[in-house]
């Protein structure tokens, strides 16, 4: 036993401490991995602080609800597993992090072969403490159509083992003690950032590599390698179009188009772009064991800015106007109509109120609410206004959008689509099977409207609690 579980037995790390740990640690690997990331942060930070230099009322509401705290460190990442083994071993390290997994992608139907989840916090304290979030895919090897080639790929991957013999012994320990002590978490952060390292070295021959790659450029990212190495690292931006015009000024050159809503005085949900995957050397492993050397593209970088959560109703009306403006341009933007499919979403969008207090009559978003200075001194003058409207009214209670904490399933496909190349969209006659990714995961995943609408409930009970009200809703 480590002298510090003598003295302090009960001394267990917050699993929100080691997510920070962890997320910090991802970054510096990915930085040391991929330069440009690197420069893409400086960037991003750059960007933020002029934003936040120019608009000071921005920064006053960022403060109020913790964003500005957060804003620095945070970021999402994104890997690719190749098996159900896999997707549920790493549902119980992402617990141990504090972790879990909210709403079910399907990118069949856009033509990528997987279906995802995103790890991440649930509780408005521990996103506070640290947003750190990973969108996680799973390959669907049912959608390869050449048998010979899917029972190559489920031979590949049966034969790896992405964990670390000690990340798996930590897992365990976390897991029937309840947490880790203070140098297992230390350990474990290490262990765990082993999954997410890069290989240089393939598990296939050339041969197969290139087999895998003609069914799909995915399936050999998946499969060919000895594991599941973090494609991206994104920054969050206050700013995203600024970054994106500054992005070739620093030898970036970017995806085309923005994807998501327009840009908007009340920005909603995701705004994503991305600089294409990096071609990089790697070593294939003939039958004889001789190596010979080839490329791949897999690591990519990504920005995005994020806007209030939409509620269900909000939801259907954003997927509505980016389907007739996707209709109106004939298909997915490409580099060639980019400046025609922005005009169209921009008129599309029109018909979506961007007025934070408007999205809130309408019961399009989610805010949050807070007691003002003037709310606690009508409080102590007994003349508080009476009823949530009349108090928000009176400047006595504040709202301020709750951001989205999730990611879009038509922009995610397009981040896929524009760092796999052009060339890599298949037709999947399957439909979405939300099921069998529960299945494989080991457990449900959470509905993300739930989580908001908590988060937005809390903030009002704990502002009827402070003004001494029954209720507020
Ligand atoms: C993930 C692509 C999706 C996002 O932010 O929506 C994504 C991947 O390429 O593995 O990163
Ligand atoms: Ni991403």
């Amino acid at each position: 036993m480590s002298v510090q579980a003598a003295v302090n037995p009960g001394a267990l790390v917050h699993p929100d401490e080691i997510r920070a740990q962890f997320s910090r640690a991802m970054s510096a690997l990915y930085k040391a991995e991929v330069p440009l990331y690197g420069t893409l942060l400086e960037l991003v930070g750059e960007v933020n602080r002029r934003t936040l230099e120019q608009d000071p009322a921005l920064a006053e509401r960022l403060r109020l609800t913790g964003e500005l705290k957060r804003l620095d460190m945070e970021r999402h990442g994104a890997i690719r597993l190749g098996s159900a083994a896999e997707l549920a071993t790493m549902r119980r390290l992402f617990a141990v992090m504090g972790m879990y997994p909210v709403g079910y992608y399907d990118l069949a139907c856009a033509g990528v072969p997987v279906h995802s989840t995103a790890f991440r916090a649930i509780h408005e304290a521990s996103l506070q403490h640290s947003p750190f979030r990973v969108f996680t895919s799973l390959l669907r090897l049912e959608l390869i159509d050449n048998q010979e080639l899917r029972e190559l790929a489920a031979a590949i991957l049966a034969r790896r083992t992405i964990f670390t013999p000690r990340a798996l012994q930590l897992i365990e320990q976390a897991e029937r003690v309840g947490g880790l002590q203070p140098d297992e978490a230390t350990e474990f952060v290490e262990q765990a950032l082993e999954t997410f390292r890069w290989h240089r070295e393939a598990t296939v021959s050339a041969v197969q590599y290139q087999q895998l790659s003609d069914q799909h450029r995915l399936i050999a990212d998946v499969v060919a390698f000895k594991g599941p190495h973090i494609n991206h690292l994104t920054p969050r931006a206050l700013d995203i179009d600024a970054v994106q015009a500054a992005m070739p000024g620093r030898g970036i050159s970017s995806k085309a188009v923005v994807e998501g809503p327009p840009p908007r005085h009340c920005a909603i949900l995701l705004r994503q772009t991305s600089f294409k995957a990096l071609r990089e050397p790697v070593a294939f492993i003939e039958a004889d064991g001789s190596m010979a050397l080839g490329s791949h593209s897999a690591r990519f970088g990504e920005i995005e800015q994020r806007g209030v959560a939409l509620t269900g109703k909000g939801r259907a009306l954003y997927d509505q106007l980016l389907n007739a403006s996707r209709e109106a341009s004939q298909g997915a933007p490409n580099e060639d109509n980019a400046a025609s499919y922005m005009r169209l979403l921009d008129q599309h969008f029109a018909d979506f109120p961007d007025q934070p207090d408007e999205l809130r009559r309408q019961g399009l978003a989610y805010f949050r609410y807070f007691v003002s200075d003037l709310g606690l001194a009508a409080k102590a003058r007994g003349e508080l206004a009476s009823g949530l409207e009349a108090l928000l009214a009176a400047g006595q209670l504040r709202c301020e959008p709750l951001v989205y904490e999730d990611f879009l399933p038509v922009s995610a496909a397009g981040i896929f689509q524009s760092n796999l190349g052009e060339q890599s969209s298949a037709r999947y006659a399957q439909s979405s099977n939300r099921e069998a990714f529960e299945r494989d995961l080991g457990a449900p995943v959470l509905d993300e409207l739930a989580l908001y609408a908590d988060s937005q409930q809390r903030s009002l009970e704990y502002c009827a609690e402070q003004l001494g009200l029954a209720t507020l809703s």
